[in-house]
């Protein structure tokens, strides 16, 4: 059944993408652009004529609406979708809630982009007393999962991936081995934490690669899985417009 394609998006902008605060496990809403990118995703996909037979999302409200937005677009809002903390965010631990330029300005450009990008050195703890501890620890939709044990008080990328990977291999997998046509909906890291993984990237490779909101990406699979040899992260989008998007991204961390 090979070549297998497979379709990803990161949500569209977050309100706090756009007041440009370190989001992670808080459960921001989509911005009002946010909305417009989640449609334009919906009509992209569609103009392309993909359909899809199973969606799969985090518990996160943005990547959710993103989700419903595009099925809508599709008129695909029947179809099964899977939700799981294991596409979350990345728990961006006790910088969550600050303004990443702001965080810049104190800390340096290098140490923002260290905590943003580098692999294995994870923010600061979120500790019991940081303002949206209890907000994200006590939220009902966390009952079924993560486990206490589990449950991260901060997450690097390499953490992040540790728990998205079982459910890439365990679930999806089967999926699109068994010819299904899958939309993933979900974030940022969570998202950059599976790309590493089809492309079998180096720790320094994926430090370069920012992921624009709302702009949906297709990888063309072969039958061991690994992407054809034009078939990593091909965006449904003018490549001009995705790279000043993906640069922005990057600049997010930078002191204004
Ligand atoms: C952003 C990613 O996550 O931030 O948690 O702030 O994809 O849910 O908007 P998303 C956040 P960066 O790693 O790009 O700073």
């Amino acid at each position: 059944m090979a070549p297998y394609k497979i379709v990803m998006v990161r949500h569209g902008e977050s309100e706090w993408n756009q007041k440009n605060l370190f989001c992670g496990w808080y459960d921001a809403d989509l911005s009002e652009k946010g909305k417009e990118e989640a449609v334009s995703a919906g009509k992209a996909l569609k103009d392309a004529g993909y359909k899809f037979d199973v969606a799969y999302t985090s518990v996160l409200t943005r990547a959710q609406s993103t989700l419903q937005a595009i099925l809508t677009a599709i008129e695909q809002t029947d179809i099964p979708v899977e939700k799981t903390w294991r596409l979350n965010e990345r728990h961006y631990g006790g910088l969550t809630g600050l303004n990443k330029a702001e965080t810049a300005a104190k800390y340096g450009d290098e140490q923002v982009a260290i905590w943003r990008r580098s692999f294995d050195i994870p923010p600061p703890p979120m500790e019991p007393d940081h303002p949206y501890y209890e907000n994200i620890v006590k939220d009902p939709r966390y009952k079924d999962g993560p486990s206490p044990d589990e449950f991260p008080k901060f997450e690097s990328l390499k953490l992040t991936i540790e728990r998205t990977l079982p459910f890439w291999n365990e679930t999806i997998v089967p999926q699109i081995k068994a010819g299904k046509q899958i939309l993933i909906a979900a974030h940022g890291n969570s998202l950059r934490g599976i790309v590493k993984h089809l492309d079998e990237l180096s720790d320094e490779q994926i430090m370069k690669l920012n992921l624009p909101t709302g702009i949906p990406f297709v990888y063309t699979l072969d039958e061991n899985l690994k992407p054809t040899p034009d078939g990593s992260l091909q965006f449904l989008g003018d490549p001009e417009t995705v790279k000043k998007a993906m640069e922005a991204v990057a600049n997010q961390g930078k002191a204004k």
